[in-house]
């Protein structure tokens, strides 16, 4: 990793039907992300955020399933050039969210100039939805399939190039709420999953090395999507669509920690964090907690 990073605040909300998650890089912001990273020698540069354009009625589907699609393709096209613009300038791009919609523009421009992508998504979800297979509608919940090239074509051409990664690059970890055309296309393309199942078996460390290894292993980068609804809703209150049954607040350090010995994340993204729904901004808290983790913070 080198020593700058560069902060992306994407105040996106009509990936999702929960108001709110709009202002997850402004408490994020407000829980000190900045000044954390500056602690541990990190030079930041805070670009500030993406605009997002407002619907004059939200949560409209298209004939496609599709909400508030025209939005999402506009603020994600902007993301890509400035995640590109970030990685030539040498910087590590740090995304703050927004829901988890953000990933398609982030992924468009952190794959610009990569074969071979390796992306960690740590997320309760699969987001490996299509127009055609989502119960909602709702982007949150599709832009793993999108960067892998499935689903509506103004959402998969963002960037001018599809697929962004290739599915034998992509491993979730937390998976405990797939819908069935989700679990349909993981055994379609036979895409790596640790769900809760493999975390309680062998444990975080283990999984975290299989997985390090795994998206390493003929890559040019690794991409970490961090949907902070992946963590125990007792820990991480402050999510739209909560899960029961995730990793704690000890584990998730752990799995931080580990990427950040094995200094392999290139670009990261730490989404879904909703003020409305927190208990006294625990959940951005702890997302700033966890992203000291990820970049070198260390006890003694
Ligand atoms: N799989 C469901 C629910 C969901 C996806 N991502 C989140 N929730 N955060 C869907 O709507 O696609
Ligand atoms: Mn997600
Ligand atoms: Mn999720």
């Amino acid at each position: 990793m080198n020593k700058k990073i560069a902060i992306i605040g994407v105040p996106m909300d009509l990936g999702q039907m929960r108001r709110g998650v709009d202002m997850g890089p402004s408490v994020i912001r407000y829980a000190g992300v900045v000044e954390r990273l500056e602690a541990l020698g990190w030079q930041v540069e805070d670009r500030g955020d993406i605009q997002i354009g407002r619907p004059k009625r939200f949560d409209v589907k298209n004939e496609s399933n599709l909400k508030d699609l025209e939005e999402v393709v506009e603020a994600n096209r902007l993301l890509a050039e400035e995640t590109a613009e970030v990685i030539a300038d040498g910087s590590f791009p740090l995304i703050l969210g927004g829901d988890h919609s953000i990933a398609i523009g982030s992924l468009a421009g952190t794959a610009k100039d990569k074969e071979n992508l390796g992306v960690i998504w740590y997320d309760a979800h699969g987001d490996l939805n299509t127009g055609e297979t989502s119960p909602s509608g709702n982007i949150h919940g599709m832009p793993l399939a999108v960067s892998l090239g499935l689903g509506d074509k103004s959402l998969t051409e963002i960037g001018g190039f599809s697929p962004k990664v290739k599915p034998e690059n992509v491993v979730l970890i937390g998976a405990r709420s797939l819908d069935e055309g989700e679990r349909k296309l993981i055994r379609e393309k036979g895409i790596k999953v640790y769900t809760m199942h493999e975390i309680d078996r062998i444990g975080m460390p283990q999984v975290m090395e299989e997985a390090s290894e795994y998206v390493t292993n003929g890559t040019d980068g690794v991409h970490l999507s961090l949907d902070l609804d992946a963590l125990d809703p007792s820990d991480a209150p402050g999510v739209g669509t909560p899960v029961v049954g995730g990793p704690t607040y000890r584990e998730t350090h752990l799995a931080m920690e580990i990427l950040a010995e094995k200094n392999i994340v290139t670009s990261a993204e730490f989404v879904e964090v909703n003020p409305i729904l927190d208990m006294k901004n625990q959940t951005a808290e702890a997302a700033v907690a966890l992203i000291g983790s990820l970049f070198g913070e260390k006890l003694l």
